[in-house]
């Protein structure tokens, strides 16, 4: 009895793969990684599956993909069967998803949850990473895969006196599951990113008072969100195929393209009519489905922008306060562009007030509120609306250590440096899902950890066919992807904002343009050509 119990904890600490986190990405590689035939193992920080969509639980929180694509495609019968009640889903819908997907594929069984993973070294020796969790166990395996998401590292900014407030504050990516009731408060949101845009109209509704600390105006587009029609939905599930396969190979992995059109060539009438058939529509379409030369050509860019400066105008009944919420300085949509349901229109509000912290900076918070250089304002609840350590945060912090103990952090001290997103050199058989440096962030999630889990479930089998151990990139072809990445970027408007895409909002990132810009589509293109050319630019020993 005894030795058997022994033997499954020693079968069960020795694995082929384990995998860190349960949402879209670490699900679907449990999935993939057991049909396989693997054993796997997977941890997950939460007490449930979920990811982003366990810990965003703010009031507001839900997708800005239309639904039909925010979903896998691996299962046609999951495709099917499951129906998505509106455009845009709500946090608790897309968690509702999530679970049943577990459930649906039995995958709840490889993970232990409420457990995170705080050291993974690789061990030359046994080519076998040695992976620690904070529960005290030690597990060997052979592929680590990391899904930790692209915004999991909570950036709650290090201001002055946050001991001392007497009330309650909270980060919009670590709500309560409870809830937080507003009813009767006296609330401050830090922060007009996404996740502030989203939860603002609807704390506003129950608050008695919200008062908005805005550092940087933020342009957005309304998502017009809505229920879809049982017409919609036969039509959708219909057609899902077509849909799906125009997603793939689509630049944002969405169910829209750019045009093969120009802003700046159209007649100003007509590129009005454009914006405006496009606004009326709603979601990221506005922008990314609408002219290429809007993120490369500051003209074109300008146009878009005084579009929403407009619509900023009209909405907002106090001009002074209009301006205010009107952005400059930065291109549109170079920071990642909100969708909003009826939050410029918060600010006509009688209980909603808007501090411009160019104005008037943060000196301090203190025990009933927060200090500006002008006033205090007094609050019951503080919400942290101030985003993540983006895309390296995630990865950084679980402590890798690649060959010779070399420390991820350390190799990525003045950015990251990897290949295709997906792994990075000294480092073999670690595959990093939506990674730094691929597209991530700049497309539809979903779409992107398909097609990484299948790129990766891909090399795994070369290389067990093939009798090898171990792959690794080649620094040659790391540093050719890193220049590529780059390249791109520097093509665009988008190293010109101070935006996290390139680290610029946590306190000494190295400033690094993070994700591919290169368009999904494309990116899947190099990705199948490196994989029919054998793996090129990976050791493989
Ligand atoms: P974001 O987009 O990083 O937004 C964070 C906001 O918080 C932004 O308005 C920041 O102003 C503001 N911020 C950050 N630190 C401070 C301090 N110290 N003082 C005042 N204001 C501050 O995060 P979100 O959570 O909204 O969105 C992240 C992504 O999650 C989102 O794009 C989706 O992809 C999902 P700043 O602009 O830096 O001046």
């Amino acid at each position: 009895m005894t030795t058997t119990h022994a033997g499954r904890e020693a079968a069960a600490n020795n694995v082929d793969a384990v995998v860190i986190g349960a949402g879209f990405a670490g699900l679907y590689a449990v999935y993939r990684l057991r049909e396989m035939g693997l054993a796997v193992r997977g941890f997950e920080r939460g007490s449930g599956v979920g990811g982003t969509w366990y810990w965003n639980r703010y009031p507001g929180a839900g997708s800005d993909s239309e639904s039909w694509v925010y979903s896998y495609t691996f299962s046609p019968e999951l495709e099917q069967e499951w129906t998505w009640s509106s455009r845009f889903p709500p946090q608790s819908e897309i968690l509702r998803y999530l679970e049943h997907v577990a459930e649906r594929f039995d995958l709840k069984r490889s993970f232990e949850f409420n457990t995170a993973v705080n050291g993974a070294t690789y061990d030359e020796n046994s080519n076998r990473w040695m992976v620690k969790t904070d529960k005290g166990d030690t597990v060997h395996a052979t592929y680590l895969v990391t899904a930790v998401g692209c915004l999991s590292a909570a950036a709650v900014p290090n201001i002055a006196g946050r001991d001392d407030f007497k009330g309650a504050w909270y980060h919009t990516g670590q709500w309560p599951h409870e809830g937080v009731d507003f009813s009767g408060k006296r609330v401050g949101v830090i922060g007009t990113g996404s996740s502030g845009i989203q939860a603002i109209p609807v704390i506003a509704k129950q608050a008695k008072h919200l008062t908005v600390f805005q550092r940087t105006p933020n342009f957005s587009v309304p998502a017009r969100n809505r229920a879809l029609t049982p017409e919609e939905v036969s039509n959708l599930k219909r057609n899902i195929k077509e849909i799906r396969e125009f997603c793939r190979w689509s630049t944002i992995g969405q169910p829209y393209d750019f045009k093969n059109q120009n802003a700046l060539d159209l007649d100003r009438e007509t590129l009005r009519q454009q914006l405006e058939d496009n606004w009326q529509k709603g979601g990221f379409e506005w922008m990314f489905g609408a002219f290429p030369d809007m993120l490369y050509d500051q003209r074109a860019n300008d146009i878009a922008a005084d579009f929403v400066r407009e619509k900023i105008r009209e909405t907002v009944k106090d001009a002074k306060l209009a301006d205010k919420l009107i952005p400059a300085g930065y291109p549109i949509a170079t920071k990642r562009l909100p969708l909003d349901s009826g939050y410029f229109e918060t600010f006509n509000r009688d209980n909603v007030t808007l501090v411009d912290l160019r104005e008037t900076p943060i000196e301090r918070i203190v025990e009933n509120g927060v200090r500006t250089s002008d006033t205090t304002h007094e609050l019951d609840i503080i919400v942290f609306a101030t985003g993540f350590d983006a895309l390296t945060g995630p990865l950084t912090r679980v402590g890798i250590r690649g060959r010779q103990g070399r420390k991820l952090e350390d190799k990525w001290a003045d950015g990251p440096r990897t290949y295709l997103g997906v792994a990075t050199e000294g480092f073999p058989n670690l595959f990093m899902i939506t990674g730094p440096g691929s597209p991530s962030v700049l497309g539809n999630m979903p779409t992107s950890i398909e097609q990484h889990v299948d790129w990766v479930c891909g090399l795994i089998t070369h290389l067990r066919k093939s009798g090898a151990v171990r792959a690794e990139p080649t620094t040659q072809a790391e540093e050719h992807w890193g220049q590529h990445v780059k390249e791109l970027a520097d093509q665009t408007l988008f190293p010109q904002a101070d935006s996290w895409y390139l680290g610029a909002n946590i306190p000494g990132k190295p400033r690094v343009f993070l994700p591919y810009i290169g368009g999904f589509g494309t990116y899947r293109k190099l990705c199948n050509e490196v994989a029919d050319k054998g793996y090129e630019g990976f050791a493989i020993g």
